[in-house]
């Protein structure tokens, strides 16, 4: 799984709490929000939305953390 976020983000340390709780890892691809990466077309091509987090499993990406977060408790409960 590949965890696309920045450090200062509220919603990509929710998602970064879940995992953790899940004892799952992840590739920590930073998105640095303070230089608009997440405006990037490299960016916007995994998440059109262009917002943190994105989670990326086996060449699907899942948007918006409370969904991912219930992916993951039906996936991994
Ligand atoms: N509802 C979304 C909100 C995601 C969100 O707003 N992310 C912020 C960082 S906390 C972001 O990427 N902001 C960039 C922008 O607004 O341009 C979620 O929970 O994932």
């Amino acid at each position: 799984m590949k965890l696309y976020n920045f450090f200062r983000s509220g919603t990509s340390h929710r998602l970064r709490i879940a995992l953790n709780l899940k004892g799952l890892q992840t590739q920590y691809v930073p998105v640095d929000l303070r230089t608009e990466q997440h405006l990037k077309d490299e960016f916007k091509a995994v998440n059109p939305q262009m917002l943190v987090p994105a989670l990326e499993v086996d060449g699907k990406v899942l948007i918006q953390s409370p969904a991912i977060i219930e992916w993951l408790e039906e996936t991994h409960p």
